[in-house]
């Protein structure tokens, strides 16, 4: 398998300028591979990208903290992932951890001490070759007294199949990209209708308005993608994350300038109040729970 360079080493500079404390709540990093080997039964290889390009990545684009999201490519050795949160210190960043079924509870003490704060199940068939759900309903409890949370990651033709398990997940339950919806129906389309309906119902819902650049049928500047996802920005003001996705995992075409997703911000999120809750208060009470006040 031939490595996948996913991401531009040359982002711009965003005309937006974050406030100040935001948080990038979903990127990854991979390797580096002499370090920490990519597991076996990965998809896809990437070319390294660690912590310090992490780190410039951030300081270029004004954010302040990241959540580094176990791979896939990874597996369930989360030792690249933690080595970044540590390289970055926890007051920088924090991670949602990938786990065997199996893993001991010292290990997830250890995940814990590492600055890990969720665990993450991933239902799609190009990443993953198991998605049990039943033991994943296991880990879940399991991790329910640490205070973790989950982060699911599924397409919008999973999401009726998947309500009643996500339903019995006892923790706040964040989706990541909302659910992937088909962005080309519209505001109102069947997907994203659908999705409303879930997050109505379930108050320990969440879910990160990400990728844009995966679901957006126009490209930069993302209009069709802000049509729709603007208004779940407004309807769920305290239970929504916004993440870069760098270095934006598998992507071989189209790749996205980072500083143009940044801008997307202020449209998405539109006046301070919003955008405060998206990039700092939703991500510090998940992430950070110790630093915010009551
Ligand atoms: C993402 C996207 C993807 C990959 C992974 O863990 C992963 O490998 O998450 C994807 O290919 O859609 O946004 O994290």
């Amino acid at each position: 398998m031939s490595r996948i360079k996913s991401w531009t080493d040359t982002p711009s500079k965003p005309h937006f300028v974050p406030p100040q404390g935001a948080v990038d709540s979903h990127c990854h990093v991979f390797g580096p591979q002499a370090l920490y080997p990519f597991s076996p039964k990965a998809k896809y290889i990437p070319e390294d990208a660690g912590a310090d390009d992490l780190v410039t990545l951030r300081d270029h684009l004004g954010l302040s903290r990241n959540v580094i999201v176990q791979a896939s490519c990874h597996g369930f050795d989360n030792s690249a992932t933690l080595a970044a949160i540590a390289a970055c210190g926890q007051d920088r960043a924090r991670g949602v951890a990938v786990v065997d079924p199996d893993i001991s509870d010292a290990e997830l003490k250890a995940l814990h001490e590492g600055g890990m704060r969720g665990v993450r199940f991933n239902f799609l068939k190009r990443l993953v070759d198991h998605a049990p759900k039943d033991k994943f309903l296991e880990i879940a409890h399991r991790i329910a007294p640490l205070g973790w949370h989950v982060v699911v990651y599924f397409e919008a033709d999973l999401l009726e199949e998947l309500t009643p398990f996500l339903e019995a997940i006892p923790t706040t339950v964040v989706i990541d990209h909302l659910g992937r919806p088909d962005i080309g129906q519209g505001p109102d389309g069947t997907d994203i209708t659908a999705f409303k309906a879930l997050m109505d119902a379930h108050p320990n819902f969440w879910t990160k308005v990400s990728g844009a650049e995966r679901l957006s049928l126009q490209g930069p500047p993302f209009d069709d993608f802000v049509d729709v996802i603007a208004p779940i920005v407004a309807r769920y003001p305290d239970r929504v994350l916004w993440g870069t996705d760098w270095p934006h995992p598998n992507m071989q075409h189209d790749i996205p300038d980072d500083g143009r997703l940044v801008d997307i911000l202020p449209r998405l999120a539109p006046g301070d109040d919003l955008l405060r809750k998206l990039l700092i208060d939703n991500p510090m009470r998940l992430y950070w729970p110790e630093e915010v006040d009551g």
